[in-house]
């Protein structure tokens, strides 16, 4: 497959409505950027969802609605964060994989979040890759750090391969504790990849303003994209970040101009492994 995966973060945990107003917050927002991201060219998208005070939630009723109405709305591959936020409880992050995701993420240890820590203790981490495979819930395995990739590779020779038997990893880099949103780490990581499962298959994401390099590196190394407001809010120096759209129409671009050009939902779904609805 030579097309591009491109996913959208529209919302993440981190940034305030106050801050940054055109984050989607509400589940009508969220729609509506879902549908316009995948008329773009995206084809999932990694959902976070906010209570009515536009704050982090992990409300279980919500995660639900808010899978429904995107389903109902989008074909997108649905994936909700496991990963919530930094103050977010285990059980409360393991609970969203209830709701009926098609895909969640799943995050390969601990790591610095900024002045947080987004703890991910081994045996949890087990739980969620072994509750996802009964569930027939297709991971993510979000890779904050060189060394997750081990934790990967461990996890796999341990437990066993996810539900469909596709491993596909997402590098976020750049995060402030985590591995530089570089070139150079990325190579690193496409190094340690080559000793998962043949067949594996990564995205990245770079936060702040390593998005454009991590994004050119990924397409170079033959890797898919992840963008979104969850991970930038400024498009260009001193240009506040418009609309999720902005970002995912800036992706499409460079795949384009890379000669690879975005996957539909169908053919993420084929890549990955997920049972198409
Ligand atoms: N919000 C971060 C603490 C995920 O979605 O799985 C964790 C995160 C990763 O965003
Ligand atoms: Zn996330």
């Amino acid at each position: 497959m030579t097309g591009t995966l491109i996913t959208v973060a529209p919302t993440g945990a981190e940034s305030s409505k106050a801050a940054v107003p055109a984050l989607p917050v509400t589940i009508d927002e969220l729609v509506a950027t879902a549908k316009e991201c995948e008329a773009l060219g995206a084809a999932i998208v990694h959902v976070h969802i906010r209570d009515d005070a536009a704050e982090p939630t992990l409300d279980q009723g919500r995660l639900r609605e808010t899978v429904a109405a995107l389903r109902q709305s989008t074909s997108l591959i649905v994936q909700l964060s496991s990963g919530g936020a930094v103050t977010d409880p285990e059980a409360d992050r393991l609970a969203v994989l209830d709701a009926g995701p098609e895909m969640a993420s799943c995050t390969m240890g601990t790591v610095n979040f900024g002045d947080g820590v987004f703890l991910n203790r081994w045996e949890f981490i087990v739980d969620l890759h072994t509750r996802m495979r009964d569930k027939g819930i297709v991971p993510e395995y979000e890779i904050f750090d060189l060394g997750q990739l081990t934790t990967l590779q461990r996890l796999l020779t341990q437990h066993g391969l996810p539900h469909g038997g596709h491993v596909h990893v997402d590098l976020v880099m750049g995060v402030p504790g985590g591995m530089p949103g570089t070139a150079a780490a990325l190579v690193a990581c496409h190094q340690a990849i080559r000793d998962l499962p043949a067949g594996t298959t990564f995205s990245a994401t770079g936060i702040g303003r390593s998005t454009i390099p991590v994004m050119l590196a990924s397409l170079s190394a033959g890797g898919h994209l992840r963008v979104g407001m969850e991970d930038t809010v400024t498009y260009a120096k001193g240009r506040p970040v418009e609309s999720n759209m902005q970002l995912v129409a800036r992706a499409v671009g460079f795949a384009q101009l890379a000669q690879r050009p975005p996957l539909t939902t169908a053919e993420a779904r084929e890549l990955l492994g997920v049972t198409p609805r």
